[in-house]
């Protein structure tokens, strides 16, 4: 950069921010050479210019597109040389500021180029269109390192190497707004991984990438955001499953549904007594059946194909099918009020007893399951009929819960036929594609535990990069200007503090019975009005201000979702099945439960008391973050560039909202100050010890090695620091390194190669 060197702005090394002393101190000189600035209009977007004159505060801008325009420092910052608007990583630019970064990704965007990086992260911007850049030929290309430009690939490439080479598990953290592109990268990287890994790499690519089709198919939905929308984390089940019975206008239900009514051959139908889609209730409330683009009835037999790849057995498969049919015929279940007030009688029709041959139980059974509660009352049971409501209620849980169970059985039986666990001396690299920031018109207790999920991750993804980044350096004695960040800790109090989080407080309204929204809100808004991120709102709306922005919640049905309750007489009922999968199902409610509920506690219900969703989902949550502190992290950041899932849409508002949620430019700030890569010395001597010349006169302790190794390869002092334990190099040191060891270890093999030929 022709320019990097010259002024004060960029030699400091740091962000330029609008109105600041350093960037005032060199107006001036832009002035003078006619460099270019950004200049912030009236409706608040940047434009580029040069300034032409000022008088004291006030500077003219003659911007590119012919205007001219008066503003203040404060509306001013400066621009790069043409020659970095193309740059690989952000790290690059002269002048780091939102403009710039703006620009330069939506420079590459234009250009096709849709993966850039920040320092150590990648960030991927949703092209929506099909890409010809995940080839075989670059996959090879980036596994022989012949090409090294940003790519999901080269991140897949350093996950591997480095668990080879270290022995460390690692793992590739992907993250974004809903509709900006993870599942798509999980799958780039999973394509990557299986091609790569391993002689008999077809069987197993083609195992993970069929997997994760499965998944897809039990787990994606059509939203409004995204006609494949990831409703679970990594098989962590978001909430409760409540699409099942309830879809939003315009939205799906879970794609399998409706390619199992599109693509079901004859026989199964037949079997099934299968119907179109829009005959189901479940389906067709959302009047929204079809995806543009996508053939249901073809994704079916993809299915198929991929659960006898998975080895899942036939006869289990079709068990699984019954199961799908049984929830859908549930929803078509009806109940009128009969003779006594208020009670509810089903609707014995085609309905009922399709579901009962599905689960393989009778009619009869199933009528009293869906209309009538046990009551214990001292010693004896009585049996009490339900309201309308309650019957619904009913009905729709035992659709959930089987759902769930399904999910659960199908994720299991897929672990089983991956082997996962099994991987050689337990390394391993784990892909999470975790459901992103959410934030629509309308938030529920789904968006709440989309949202808190995130908050977690972008605490791991801090605590990564600046925290323990910036602990390190001075546990290790190293000299380091300290980089100031915002961390999201307020925020994830607010939610999990006990006694007086979010969570906890939900919890104990869940457990009351006489307990309702309005008394829920109004519980959180008494004990959390003093916290900086919340705010209450009018009735039973309350606002957190996450990290990725401020979001408006409806606590409506809040504890009902949280409570998620199956009526024990539906596990009775499931147990009797004759039919295997219902059978199992209901088995397994003993080891999550917490035990029946107390009748005189509840008020009277034998409502089946598992654990509340809020705290089963925390639970899950904790579990995977220990799981990925476990392992080395690799980050890729997803961009949507447009509302309209449209390609060639770049809307600058909307990407700089999401660079700001990962607040990018300070990312690049720390790692272009900081050291990320480290290695103990022992590490350092023992990797790279043998090139040493001169290994007589130097003492054999691992320090001195290392630091007469960096003098040998005259890494300038500026580019590494020694600590009490390890050496922090800068980027780009690290691979300096490795090509010097590839050569030598190339000599190496060719003066042995020459020995033995001259031998034999
Ligand atoms: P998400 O996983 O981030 O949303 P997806 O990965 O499902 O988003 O991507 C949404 C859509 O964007 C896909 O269906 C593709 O059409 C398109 N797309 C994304 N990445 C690429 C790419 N690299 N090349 C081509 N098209 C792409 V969500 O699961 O809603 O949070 O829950
Ligand atoms: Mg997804």
């Amino acid at each position: 950069c022709p320019n990097a060197g010259e002024s004060t702005a960029s030699r400091s090394g740091v962000a330029v921010k609008a109105g600041t002393p350093e960037w005032e101190e060199n107006i001036e000189y832009f002035i003078k050479k006619k460099l270019r600035v950004w200049c912030r209009l009236a409706n608040g977007k940047w434009e580029l210019g040069i300034i032409v004159s000022n008088s004291g505060e006030e500077f003219v801008v003659s911007l590119l597109s012919g205007n001219i325009f008066r503003v203040s420092t404060g509306e001013l910052l400066p621009a790069n040389p043409d020659i970095l608007r193309c740059a690989d990583d952000l790290l690059q630019l002269s002048y780091l500021n939102e403009p710039s970064v703006i620009y330069n990704l939506q420079y590459r965007y234009s250009r096709d180029i849709i993966y850039s990086k920040a320092g150590p992260v990648l960030i991927a911007v949703n092209p929506f269109k099909k890409m010809q850049i995940y080839e075989d030929n670059l996959v090879q290309a980036y596994k022989q390192k012949i090409v090294d430009s940003p790519h999901v690939y080269a991140v897949a490439n350093t996950a591997y190497t480095e668990m080879m080479r270290d022995g460390v598990s690692q793992s590739i953290i992907i993250s974004g707004e809903s509709g900006a592109g993870k599942t798509e990268t999980a799958r780039f990287a999973m394509h990557y991984l299986a091609s790569i890994g391993g002689g008999s790499s077809a069987g197993i690519e083609s195992n993970i990438l069929r997997t994760s089709s499965i998944l897809e198919a039990f787990g994606n939905a059509k939203t409004s955001r995204n006609d494949n929308s990831s409703r679970f984390v990594s098989a962590i089940y978001l909430c409760h499953f409540s699409r099942v019975v309830q879809v939003a206008q315009g939205e799906r239900s879970y794609h399998i549904f409706y390619q199992l009514c599109a693509g079901a051959p004859s026989y199964l139908r037949e079997k099934l007594n299968l119907r179109h889609a829009d005959e189901y209730y479940y389906l067709k409330q959302s009047n929204c059946l079809l995806i543009a683009g996508v053939d249901d009835a073809e994704r079916f037999q993809m299915l198929l194909e991929a659960l006898d790849i998975v080895r899942i057995p036939k006869d289990y498969q079709e068990n699984a099918f019954e199961l799908l049919a049984a929830i859908l015929w549930l929803g078509n279940i009806s109940f009128h009020t009969g003779d006594i007030e208020n009670h509810v009688e089903v609707v014995v029709d085609e309905a009922v007893t399709t579901v009962a041959r599905l689960l393989g139980c009778t009619a009869e059974d199933l009528v009293v399951a869906l209309s009538a509660r046990k009551i214990r009352v001292g010693k004896d049971h009585i049996t009490k009929t339900l309201t309308l409501q309650q019957a619904f209620d009913v009905r729709d849980a035992l659709a959930k819960f089987l759902y769930a169970s399904l999910f659960d059985w199908v994720v299991e039986q897929i672990n089983i036929s991956l082997e996962v666990g099994k991987e050689s001396a337990g390394r391993s690299i784990n892909i999470l594609d975790i459901c992103g920031f959410e934030s629509f018109q309308r938030n529920s207790f789904e968006q709440f535990c989309i949202n808190y999920a995130n908050e977690r991750l972008q605490q791991h993804f801090h605590r990564h990069l600046f925290k323990l980044e910036q602990e390190e350096y001075e546990i290790d004695g190293i000299d380091w200007t300290k980089v100031d960040f915002e961390d999201n800790q307020d925020c994830l109090n607010l939610i999990e503090k006990r006694p007086l989080g979010i969570l906890s407080l939900l919890e104990e309204e869940s457990k009351f019975p006489k307990a309702s929204d309005l008394t829920f809100s109004n519980k959180v808004k008494q004990h959390l009005n003093n916290n900086p991120c919340f705010r209450g709102d009018t009735d039973v709306a309350f606002t957190i201000r996450h990290y990725a922005g401020e979001v408006s919640y409806d606590s409506t049905s809040f504890l009902q979702k949280n409570r998620d309750l199956v009526h024990v007489d539906s596990i009775q009922l499931l147990s009797s099945c004759s039919c295997q999968l219902p059978k199992l199902f209901a088995a397994r409610t003993d080891d999550h439960s917490l035990g029946l509920s107390n009748p005189n506690h509840s008020g009277g219900g034998l409502d089946f008391q598992k654990q509340s969703v809020a705290t089963k989902f925390k639970g899950q949550l904790f579990k995977l973050m220990h799981q990925l502190e476990n392992t080395k992290p690799h980050f890729i950041w997803c961009i949507r560039p447009n509302e309209k899932q449209l390609p060639c849409h770049y809307e600058e508002d909307l990407v700089l909202r999401q660079l700001r949620c990962c607040a990018v430019i300070e990312v690049v700030r720390i790692s272009r100050s900081g050291y990320p890569s480290r290695m103990t010395h022992q590490e350092f001597a023992g990797r790279y010890g043998y090139m040493l010349f001169d290994s007589v006169s130097i003492s054999k302790d691992p320090l001195s090695i290392s630091v007469a190794l960096l003098h040998q390869f005259n890494v300038p002092r500026e580019m590494y620091q020694v600590g009490y334990v390890k050496i922090y190099l800068r980027m780009g040191q690290v691979a300096m390194l490795e090509s010097r060891r590839k050569q030598a270890l190339e000599g190496i093999i060719a003066i042995q190669k020459c020995y033995r030929s001259r031998q034999a």
